[in-house]
């Protein structure tokens, strides 16, 4: 009997020793045995795929005031602590080995230290507690997309969001043998004051790479704690580079155009700007609102939802702008609030919900009224803006057919979209794939949002959304996507799309439901039924083709002047941003591809030529070409 095997069957209750064992895998049982030893939990709980442990967690999370029930079935809500809302990017690093070097965009830590200080947190730190061990797979099972992962953690509420977010892994573990090819997360909440972790400061994130490993403490908030998010993203970059397929922080949606086709979308947009509501669009169908990964397939790309469920910004769910969740929060379904302002008689509310909110109740401060201010002499909001809702998709009328096919769904179009108050137009074609990489995706700033500690409103590069999830340097990661669609007689349309555009005096240009005309204008475009205006930035929508889907589908008139003023192209902006842009790639990115250099240059040649034309300003009828 191995070490492992020994020390497993002496720490673990005969049931649970018997469910490890039956997954013959030494590499996982290496990592358990050394977890448990580390750790040094009073108990051992080894979850299976069954409806039983499943309803553990659920029940634990409730015992262990992780969670409260709420006023409707099924429906729960955590808090995490005060300073414990969104992602930690500042203490999120990579374990970075000698020789190895991932470029000054990348947050790191020398390795042997990193694995020093971050073990030395997770010593003893399960004492008095117990220890569940999960089993999930990312991707839907059985397919070539299927990633096997093993989640270890303290916390009742991350083994029960995992449930909702994640297809079971233990059946796909058996399968998978003893490959030592999957990865895995070890998360401790550390110490608790009042159900919260208390020793913040000890907050670390650390992700090895090479062992397939993440490392996550003294932290509650799912960005931080739910490996299968944000930090198997990380691993799963990495994984995709080497074997030449995409990790990205994508929806996938079916957009529904004329005589009942379906062209699958895949979007990419920074947190907080619009993604989920997109992949929510009323009339359409959803298959993930947060990671895809994309493959090559017989010629075509086919993507998946790594996920199952929605880890979703509640703020602004309302029953006009966002009816399909709305519906899920207000009745009886599996339903974790998180971050919300619970009444006494246990309804949550939060920002933006519709109605007016109540003046106390408990939220994210604990015992909370209006007026309440922080240490800092801030004033609380009654839910925090970074509050979130976990449900299940299939529990949505909306869930997409091919939501767990293994071959995943094809790809027709990609959109990539980000908060920008004065550059972008709200829709545009890229003339072709490689432009669509590098002016649409690569080229993508945003301003930062309150899903991520920080300051919020600070316009950020942000490339393809997925820079804070970036695992290979810059440069390896645009030629990657360059090179995807190598061998694919059509590539995808791409799309860049922006519902953050603001006219002269601030106001927003398009309204919140107008993106569901932007992505079925894309989806007209990815089947060749309408024609499009060429502009020096790309191809935008002609005027009748808009009033056409604006009237059809959201029954209102659309005025040329509204279209002028969204579709002006705006040079000088324009040029702006390129150069913005460029100079962070030349001085911060060493391995950018020359292609993008030269895709610059030409971009920034048309918008001149245009300039010397047309002036700083171009309206859309002026590029008509008769
Ligand atoms: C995001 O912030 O992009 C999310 C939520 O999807 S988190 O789990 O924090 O990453
Ligand atoms: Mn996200």
């Amino acid at each position: 009997m191995s070490d492992a095997k020994k020390l497993l069957k002496e720490k673990l209750t005969a049931e649970h020793y018997k469910r490890i064992i039956a997954l013959n895998n030494p590499k996982m049982h290496d990592f358990v045995a050394d977890a448990v030893q580390l750790c040094n939990p009073s108990s051992v709980f080894v979850c299976t795929d069954s409806p039983d442990d499943i309803a553990y967690f659920r029940r634990l999370a409730i015992e262990a005031g992780e969670e409260r029930p709420l006023n409707i079935k099924g429906h729960t809500c955590h808090f995490d602590g005060y300073y414990d809302q969104a992602r930690d990017k500042a203490r999120t690093k990579y374990l970075l080995p000698p020789g190895s070097d991932l470029g000054e965009s990348l947050n790191s830590i020398e390795k042997t230290a990193g694995i020093e200080e971050v073990r030395s947190f997770f010593k003893d730190i399960m004492t008095g507690r117990q220890m569940l061990i999960c089993f999930w797979c990312l991707g839907p099972p059985d397919s070539d997309f299927t990633i096997p992962c093993i989640q270890i953690t303290d916390s009742p509420y991350v083994a029960h969001s995992e449930s909702i977010l994640y297809r079971p892994g233990y059946e796909q573990f058996k399968k998978f043998g003893s490959s030592p090819d999957f990865f895995r997360f070890i998360h401790s909440e550390g110490e608790l004051e009042n159900a919260v972790s208390k020793n913040i400061e000890k907050r670390r994130v650390y992700i090895d790479l090479e062992e397939n490993l993440v490392y996550s403490v003294n932290t509650q908030y799912g960005g931080n704690t739910i490996g299968l998010k944000k930090l198997s993203l990380r691993l799963a970059i990495q994984k995709g580079s080497a074997e030449g397929w995409l990790a990205e922080h994508m929806f996938v949606m079916g957009v529904h155009g004329p005589a009942g086709r379906v062209t699958y979308f895949a979007g990419a947009f920074p947190s907080a700007c619009g993604k989920t509501s997109t992949s929510m669009l009323p009339g359409q169908t959803i298959v993930g609102d947060d990671i895809a990964y994309l493959r090559r397939k017989q010629g075509q790309m086919r993507c998946v939802n790594v996920e199952k469920g929605i880890f979703g910004i509640i703020r602004d769910v309302n029953a006009e702008d966002d009816p399909i969740i709305y519906q899920a929060l207000t009745n009886p379904c599996e339903v974790i609030f998180s971050n919300v302002l619970v009444d006494s008689n246990n309804k949550p509310h939060w920002l933006g919900m519709g109605s007016e909110l109540p003046t106390e109740g408990t939220n994210h401060s604990g015992q909370w009224q209006k007026g309440k201010t922080d240490a800092k002499s801030n004033e609380i909001t009654p839910s925090h803006k970074n509050a979130r809702y976990c449900l299940n998709i299939p529990d949505l009328d909306n869930c997409d057919p091919l939501l767990d096919d293994p071959e995943g769904a094809p790809l027709g179009g990609i959109v990539y979209g980000g908060r920008d108050s004065d550059t972008w137009v709200p829709v545009e074609q890229a003339f072709n794939w490689t432009e669509g990489i590098i002016i649409k995706g690569a080229a993508l700033e945003s301003e930062t949002t309150s899903a991520t500690l920080g300051q919020e409103g600070v316009r950020t590069f942000n490339l393809m959304s997925n820079l804070d999830f970036l695992s290979i340097p810059l440069g390896r990661y645009i030629q990657n996507n360059l090179d995807f669609a190598k061998g694919i007689d059509n590539p995808p349309l791409i799309f860049s799309v922006n519902y953050f555009l603001r006219g002269k005096d601030g106001e927003y240009l398009n309204g919140m439901a107008d993106k569901k005309v932007w992505i079925l204008w894309a989806e007209l475009r990815a089947d060749g039924d309408v024609d499009a205006i060429k502009t020096p930035t790309g191809l935008i929508p002609k005027y009748e083709d808009l009033a056409k889907l604006f009237k059809d589908h959201l029954n209102a008139e659309y005025s040329q002047a509204d279209y002028v003023q969204q579709f002006t192209i705006r040079i000088p902006e324009n040029l702006a941003k390129l150069d913005r842009v460029e100079k962070i790639y030349k001085d911060k990115v060493p391995d950018t591809p020359q292609i993008l250099y030269d895709t610059f240059a030409e971009a920034r040649k048309r918008l001149k030529t245009a300039q010397d034309k047309h002036g700083d300003y171009i309206l859309p009828f002026d590029l008509i070409t008769k």
